[in-house]
């Protein structure tokens, strides 16, 4: 039998490419929230995928931007970046598209000065012709010199076994890293927190999204087994507070009760869940209540 093997693999890439969608799919769980507006991300999220032959510790990151409007946006960069030269292997996500951006060249830029191994995923397959993937790989074989290309679909779930068997030849021998329960670093506290931002930027137009926190003021199990959560959604203005209440209460309610739904599937128990909503003027260029809010200083992939 072939000896154990474990160790890190980054998921990087530009905003929406479908990072988290993927290592949800890879892990057979939802973890990390994902929607249809870049830059949903906003911290290293770790998770488990413990088999016979080995663990592959996966490490979700926010999607890589050249220039960071505000401090939020600065805690992101910098949360990819230090993640670059913490894993054993780099799978970099792209769009099926035969056009690399500026974006792209960047971040091609930034690898080059690792000696990390990095594997091309072309994610999204399943929104493109077969005979469009040789096009495609000849444009990207140019940007980078990459160990090898892998073209998959996360949400469809094609190609993962191909995925998975590639990332193991690059992971060195070693013992199991967590053990085989673990599947994510995540707590449920704060799990909860981004399952009512999910919703909140699944729900609401515009900018508003990109400028909500959200807080667990309390999480409670109770003894009958229904789980207690108080919640803050923040927001930048006043007239965001109004939006995300909405007429007579119907959006709060609305993702409110989105979230409840979820996080009773992934609890599975019954959950009550309060939403406050909150006005922190700027936050998001505020160092202490980007602290406070889970943003923070950051600790290198590797470490908690
Ligand atoms: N058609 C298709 N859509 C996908 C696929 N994977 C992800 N998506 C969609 O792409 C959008 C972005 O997915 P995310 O997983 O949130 O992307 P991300 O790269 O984590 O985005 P950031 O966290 O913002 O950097 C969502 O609407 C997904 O449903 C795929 O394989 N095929
Ligand atoms: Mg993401």
């Amino acid at each position: 039998m072939d000896s154990f093997k474990s160790g890190f693999a980054a998921i990087i890439g530009r905003p929406n490419v479908g990072k988290s969608t993927l290592m949800n799919h890879l892990i057979g769980q939802k973890v990390a929230i994902t929607s249809n507006r870049p830059q949903t991300t906003r911290s290293r999220i770790r998770t488990v995928l413990t088999e016979e032959r080995g663990q592959i510790i996966f490490i979700d990151t926010p999607g890589m931007i050249r220039n960071a409007r505000n401090r939020l946006g600065e805690y992101m960069k910098d949360v990819s970046q230090g993640t670059l030269s913490d894993a054993d292997v780099i799978l970099w996500l792209i769009e099926p598209s035969s056009h690399a951006g500026e974006g792209d060249r960047g971040i091609a830029e930034a690898l080059s000065a690792t000696d990390t191994p990095v594997i091309l995923v072309i994610n999204k397959i399943d929104t493109i012709r077969k005979e469009q993937l040789l096009g495609i790989i000849d444009t990207w074989k140019e940007i980078y010199p990459f160990r090898e290309i892998i073209p998959v679909s996360g949400l469809r779930g094609l190609n993962l076994g191909d995925l998975k068997e590639t990332i193991y030849r690059y992971l060195p021998e070693g013992p199991m890293l967590y053990d085989e329960e673990t599947l994510t670093d995540q707590s449920m506290r704060q799990i909860a927190a981004e399952v009512v931002r999910e919703k909140a930027l699944q729900m609401l137009s515009e900018e508003i999204p990109h400028g909500i926190a959200v807080t667990i003021e309390r999480y409670h199990v109770r003894d009958d087994g229904l789980t207690e959560i108080e919640a803050s959604v923040i927001c930048e203005r006043d007239s965001h507070k109004g939006i995300i209440i909405g007429k007579g209460g119907s959006m709060l309610k609305k993702i409110g009760s989105a979230a409840r739904t979820e996080l009773e599937r992934m609890t599975e128990g019954k959950v009550f869940l309060k939403l406050f909503v909150k006005v922190r003027k700027d936050w998001r260029d505020n160092e202490r209540l980007l602290r406070d809010y889970g943003y923070g200083e950051d600790s290198g992939a590797k470490r908690s």
